[in-house]
C-alpha cells in the first residue's frame, strides 16, 4: 500500500525522492500506476528539498509493459505518454532502477529517464510486436538513438530482449550496480547530484541516426514474419527516426500503434498471450498439490527426440543422462546433439563456452539403472506399444519411488503404458514436438491415475524447459495429431477431387502456414505415415501409392514433391502428378479445378470441428489451449488467434453451414458439425464465451 495510491508510493532519502510502484505480479503500468507515477513526479518536483528522483518497482520486476488487460477500452488520463512527458520535464535528474524484465512501455519509461541503473541479471527490451504492435511510447524514436536504427531494429522487430551487460556496451544503461537495488540507485542519484552532472535526455541523442545498413536490415529482419502488419510499422516507425524530427516521429508512431492496437492481429496475438497463460492452469488442480523439485532428469532413448529433449534440460541448466542400448546408437545420438549446438554458435545464438558448459550437463551411458537417481524419466523410444510398455515396468523397477515418468508418445494410450508399472499415479505423457529443443509445445498428457503432484510437477517443468505446457486428456492424437488427422483425410480427397500438391500448399502458406500439409509429411516422412496407418488398419490411397513408389519424403528426395541433392526446396513432380490423376481414375472421379478458398475452408473447418469434439469430450480443458497447441506446435498462424479463436471470427452458424456442405457432398457424416458447435451456434454464441 504506498501513500500516493494503492501502487504507488513515494518516500524521501535525504533529498532523494524514491517513488516506488507495487502492482503485481510485474508491475503492469495500468492507469492507478500511471497516475500515482505522475503524482508522486509532481510531489517530487514541487519538494525544493529534493535534488534528484529514484523510480523503482517492488516485487519481481520493473515494468513490464502496458496493462494489456486495458487494450481496447477507453484510454483513462493520464497515458504512459504523460508520465513520459512529466518524466522528462523534469529539471532534477530522474534515474530509474532495472531489475527482472523492463518490458515494452517500462523499459520506454526508462529510456525517458535521464539515467537508468541495473542489476547484473536485469533484461530489457521492447515485445509489442509479439503482440501485433510496435512501441507506443517513444521506443521507436528513442531506442534508435543510444545504439542506432539498426540494432534498434532488430531488438523492436524480435521483440527479444537483451541482458543487462549488452545493455550497459551499448549504452542504454549507465551502470551495473552490486546489492540491493534501490539503495545502489540513491547512491547512483547522489553522485550525479554531487558531480553535477547533466540532464541528458534520450531524446536529444543525434548522433548515432544513419541510415547506413538500414534498409537491408530490415528486409532480413521482416523476410520471415509475412502476412503480419506490425513488423512493417515497426520499419516504418524506426525508419522515421532516422529521417523525421523527434516529435514528428512520435506523432507517426502513435498513429501507427492506434491502428494495429485496433486490428484484427494484434487482438489474435493478445488472445494468444493470455491463452498461453490460462494453458498452464489446470482447473481441477487443487491449492495443495506442489510441483516437486527437479534437480536432474533421464532421458530413454538417443534418438532425434531424445537428443533433442535432453538439450531442453541442458539448455535450462538442468543435469540429464541419455539412455541408450548400445554404444553406437549413444554416441550417435550425442553427435547428433553436439553438431545442433554447433550450429547454434555458428549463427551466433549461442556462446562456444556455453556450449561446453551444456554439454557438460549430458551424460550418455548404456546402463538403464542410471535412472536410479534422476527426479524425472522420459522415454523416447521407438513408436510402438510393447516396446514402450516394456521400458515402463523397467522403469518401475529401477526408478526411484516418487520419480516422475513420462513418455514422449505422440499417440499411444498412456493409461495403456502407465498400466505396465505399479505406479500409475506417477505417470503421464510429456508429448515434445520436433526438433524438441526449438518447437515451445508440450502436450501433457494426464493419464486416469495420474496424481496432481506428478500433474503440478510436469507443468512446472515444462515451463522451466521454456516450452508452453498444455494439459490434455488420453485419446488417440491427444488434441494435436488427432485434429491434423482431419487435415491429413481432406488433403488426400483433394488431390483426388482436382488439386495437385503445389496448389494444396500454396493455398495454406499464403494463409499463414509457415509450409503446407504436403511439404510437411515430405519432412515428417511418408514411411512412418504408412506406418502408423498399418498400425491402425487405414488406408491413405495416394499417399500409400507415393509410399509403395519409393516417395519417402525428404529423406529418399522424392515425396509430394521433388527435393534436388542438398536442397529443402519442394519442387512439383510430374511422377507424383501421374500418380494422383491414376487415383482419381481408379476411383472413378472426374478431377475439377479447386480454388484457393475451398481449400483453405477444407483445410481448417474439418480440424475445428475435430476441436469442437475434443472440447465436448474434455480432451481439451478450454478452446485457447487448443488455440495455443495449434500455434506453438504445428505453426497456425498467431495472428490468426489459432482455430478456435478463428471459427468464432467466421461465426459459428457460417460454420455449421459450410461443414453441412461438405458432408454432403463427400457423404462423410463425421465432417457433421460436431453437437457442441450445433448448440453455440443455434445460441448465436462462439467457443470464446
Ligand atoms: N499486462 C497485463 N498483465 C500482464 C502483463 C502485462 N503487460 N504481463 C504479464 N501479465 C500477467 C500475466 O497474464 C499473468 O497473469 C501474470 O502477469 C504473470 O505473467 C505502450 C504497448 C513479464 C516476462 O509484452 O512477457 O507496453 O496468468 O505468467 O512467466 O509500448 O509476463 O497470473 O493471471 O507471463 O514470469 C509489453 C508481457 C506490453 C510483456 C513475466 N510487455 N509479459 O513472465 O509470468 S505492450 C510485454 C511477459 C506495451 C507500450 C506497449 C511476461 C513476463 P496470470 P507470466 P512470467
Amino acid at each position: 500500500m504506498g501513500n500516493i495510491n494503492a501502487s504507488v508510493d513515494l518516500r524521501r532519502d535525504d533529498g532523494i525522492a524514491v517513488v516506488t510502484v507495487d502492482n503485481p505480479p510485474v508491475n503492469a503500468l495500468k492507469h492507478e500506476v500511471r497516475a500515482g507515477l505522475v503524482e508522486g513526479l509532481r510531489q517530487a518536483r514541487d519538494d525544493d528539498a529534493v535534488k534528484a528522483v529514484v523510480i523503482a518497482c517492488a516485487g519481481r520486476t520493473f515494468f513490464a509493459g502496458a496493462d494489456i488487460t486495458e487494450f481496447g477500452k477507453p484510454p483513462q488520463a493520464p497515458g504512459l505518454h504523460d508520465v513520459i512527458a512529466t518524466i522528462e520535464a523534469m529539471q532534477k535528474p530522474v534515474v530509474a532502477a532495472l531489475h527482472g524484465t523492463a518490458l515494452g512501455g517500462g523499459f520506454e519509461l526508462a529510456l525517458a529517464c535521464h539515467y537508468r541503473v541495473a542489476v547484473a541479471g536485469a533484461r530489457v527490451g521492447l515485445p509489442e510486436v509479439k503482440l501485433g504492435l510496435l512501441p507506443g511510447a517513444g521506443g521507436t524514436q528513442r531506442l534508435p538513438r543510444p545504439i542506432g536504427p539498426e540494432k534498434a531494429l532488430k531488438m523492436i522487430v524480435t521483440g527479444e530482449p537483451i541482458g543487462a551487460a549488452a545493455a550497459l556496451a551499448d549504452g542504454i544503461i549507465d551502470e551495473i550496480v552490486e546489492g540491493e537495488l534501490t539503495t545502489a540507485a540513491i547512491a547512483f542519484a547522489r553522485r550525479v547530484v554531487a558531480e553535477e552532472r547533466p540532464l541528458k535526455l534520450v531524446r536529444d541523442r543525434e548522433g548515432k541516426l544513419s541510415a547506413e545498413g538500414f534498409a537491408d536490415a530490415a528486409e532480413t529482419l521482416t523476410r520471415r514474419l509475412r502476412g503480419r502488419d506490425a513488423p512493417a510499422a515497426c520499419v516504418e516507425a524506426v525508419r522515421n527516426a532516422i529521417i523525421l524530427p523527434f516529435e514528428e516521429g512520435l506523432k507517426r508512431e502513435a498513429e501507427l500503434f492506434r491502428k494495429l492496437v485496433a486490428g484484427d492481429q494484434s487482438k489474435a496475438q493478445r488472445h494468444i498471450f493470455f491463452a498461453e497463460r490460462e494453458a498452464a492452469k489446470v482447473p481441477d488442480m487443487p491449492e495443495a498439490a506442489k510441483p516437486r523439485p527437479v534437480t536432474s532428469g533421464a532421458v530413454i532413448g538417443a534418438g532425434t527426440m531424445g537428443g533433442g529433449i535432453a538439450m531442453c534440460f541442458a539448455n535450462a541448466g538442468i543435469p540429464v543422462t541419455i539412455v541408450e542400448t548400445g554404444r553406437d546408437l549413444l554416441q550417435k545420438g550425442l553427435d547428433r546433439v553436439a553438431a545442433n549446438y554447433r550450429t547454434t554458435v555458428s549463427r551466433g545464438g549461442l556462446g562456444a563456452d556455453e556450449m561446453e558448459r551444456r554439454m557438460g550437463l549430458i551424460t550418455g551411458v548404456t546402463e538403464l539403472e542410471a535412472v536410479a537417481s534422476a527426479d524425472v524419466v522420459i522415454e523416447a523410444v521407438f513408436e510402438e506399444m510393447g516396446i514402450k510398455q516394456r521400458v515402463f515396468a523397467d522403469l518401475d523397477r529401477l526408478a526411484r519411488a516418487n520419480a516422475l515418468l513420462a513418455t514422449n508418445t505422440s499417440t499411444l494410450d498412456v493409461d495403456e503404458i502407465a498400466r505396465a508399472t505399479a505406479r500409475p499415479q506417477e505417470v503421464l505423457g510429456m508429448h515434445f514436438f520436433s526438433p524438441a529443443n526449438v518447437m515451445r509445445l508440450l502436450e501433457i498428457v494426464r493419464g486416469a491415475e495420474t496424481s496432481f503432484d506428478a500433474l503440478a510437477t510436469a507443468v512446472a517443468l515444462g515451463r522451466r524447459l521454456g516450452k508452453v505446457p498444455v494439459t490434455v486428456g488420453v485419446c488417440y492424437g491427444f488434441v494435436g495429431n488427432r485434429m491434423l488427422a482431419r487435415r491429413s483425410v481432406e488433403t488426400e480427397r483433394l488431390l483426388l477431387e482436382g488439386a495437385l500438391p503445389h496448389e494444396i500448399d500454396a493455398a495454406v502458406v499464403a494463409f499463414g502456414f509457415p509450409m503446407g500439409p504436403c511439404a510437411m509429411m515430405d519432412l515428417a516422412g511418408l514411411d512412418v505415415g504408412w506406418r502408423i496407418r498399418q498400425g491402425r488398419g487405414e488406408r491413405a490411397l495416394i499417399e500409400d501409392a507415393l509410399y509403395q513408389a519409393g516417395h519417402y519424403g525428404q529423406k529418399t528426395g522424392k515425396g509430394y514433391f521433388r527435393y534436388d541433392a542438398g536442397s529443402r526446396t519442394p519442387v512439383p513432380d510430374a511422377e507424383v502428378e501421374a500418380i494422383i490423376l491414376e487415383g482419381s481414375a481408379r476411383i472413378g472421379l472426374n478431377r475439377r479445378p479447386i480454388g484457393e478458398e475451398e481449400i483453405v475452408e477444407r483445410m481448417t473447418l474439418p480440424m475445428i470441428n475435430e476441436g469442437a469434439r475434443i472440447l465436448e469430450e474434455g480432451i481439451a480443458t478450454r478452446p485457447g489451449d487448443i488455440d495455443v497447441i495449434w500455434v506453438s506446435g504445428y505453426g497456425w498462424p498467431v495472428w490468426r488467434g489459432g482455430p478456435m479463436y478463428y471459427a468464432d471470427r467466421l461465426g459459428l452458424a457460417h460454420l455449421c453451414d459450410r461443414l453441412t456442405y461438405y458432408a454432403d457432398r463427400s457423404r462423410d457424416v463425421t465432417l457433421r458439425p460436431a453437437p457442441l458447435l450445433q448448440r453455440l451456434a443455434a445460441e448465436g454464441r462462439g467457443f470464446a464465451s
